[in-house]
Parts: structure tokens; C-alpha cells; sequence
């Protein structure tokens, strides 16, 4: 908790050697540069989203297939990710409002997926292959959610786009 209440001022001082730099808070998990950590509660996509908000956190963008394949490891039960096509049928874009194709060049989706139709956002599926467990569903569908925040200065910075 001590590293959360110093997070702002450790995005001032970029030079300062944090020890933030390499923690989580209490109960998060630890990826390379950012920490993650699995809802108790369950809701809507949107519900979701906004929690994360509150704990100056985003709904998980995956940057890439060791991400992914972490998240894989990480997520037992069926979780909200960050993508949805909310906005436009059929073009997927994270929370943090970058094209689904700019982050991640495999293909993650299961052959539950439908390109086109009313499921607009997407989970992971747990314990189904690693780098083929997205799913579409309803945005109303209750689920848990992954949360992820970043402590490097440069992604950090991304916690405020959403
Ligand atoms: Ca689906
Ligand atoms: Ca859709």
C-alpha cells in the first residue's frame, strides 16, 4: 500500500530510483513491468471498467504472447479482458484505444468467437489452449475481470487515456 500512495509521485520523478519500480501492491501478481490482479466480484464489462478505474487500475490490454500466455496461466475462471467492438461492428479496439491489430499479430480467439453479431466484448476462457482463448459474449454477461496496472514512468502514463 506504501508504493500505492507514492505511484504519482514516482511518475514525477522518473529519475527517482522507486522502489515502486519492481512491486505490486498487496495481492497483485507481477508480470515484467506491470501487475495484475483477478476480480472477486463479477459483473458487466462496463461494470468492470469502471471498478478498475476506481483502483487507478485498466481492464488488461495484452501487449503480447508471453503477456497472453501468462494471462492464460493467471486466469482460472472465464475474465473480461480489455477489447471490445462496442463501436464499430466487427473492429476490435482495447481500452486504451489502440487497434487490436497494433498489439497483437496472433490470432487469440477460440472458434467460439463470431466476427460479426451482438457479442461486443471480449473474455478468456479458462483452461483452453493459451493463445486461443478469447471469446466474444454480451457486455452484460456477468463475469470476473482482470485488472492490470503499470509502474513503469512511459506506460504508466496510459492508466489516464481509458
Ligand atoms: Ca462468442
Ligand atoms: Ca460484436
Amino acid at each position: 500500500m506504501y508504493c500505492k500512495s507514492n505511484f504519482v509521485f514516482y511518475l514525477t520523478l522518473s529519475s527517482f530510483s522507486s522502489r515502486c519500480k519492481t512491486t505490486c501492491p498487496d495481492g497483485w501478481i507481477k508480470f515484467r513491468w506491470s501487475c495484475y490482479f483477478h476480480s472477486t466480484e463479477s459483473g458487466s464489462w462496463t461494470t468492470g471498467r469502471a471498478n478498475c478505474r476506481t483502483r487507478g487500475a485498466h481492464l488488461v490490454v495484452i501487449h503480447s504472447a508471453e503477456e497472453q500466455t501468462f494471462l492464460s496461466e493467471f486466469t482460472m475462471v472465464e475474465s473480461w479482458i480489455g477489447l471490445t467492438d462496442r463501436d464499430k461492428e466487427g473492429t476490435w479496439n482495447w481500452v486504451d484505444g489502440t487497434p487490436l491489430t497494433v498489439k497483437l499479430a496472433f490470432t487469440t480467439w477460440t472458434p467460439r468467437h463470431s466476427p460479426l453479431g451482438e457479442e461486443d466484448c471480449a473474455h478468456i476462457i479458462a483452461g483452453v489452449n493459451s493463445l486461443k482463448n478469447w471469446n466474444d459474449l454480451s457486455c452484460d454477461t456477468s463475469l470476473r475481470w482482470i485488472l492490470r496496472k503499470s509502474h513503469s514512468p512511459g506506460k504508466g502514463k496510459k492508466e489516464t487515456l481509458e
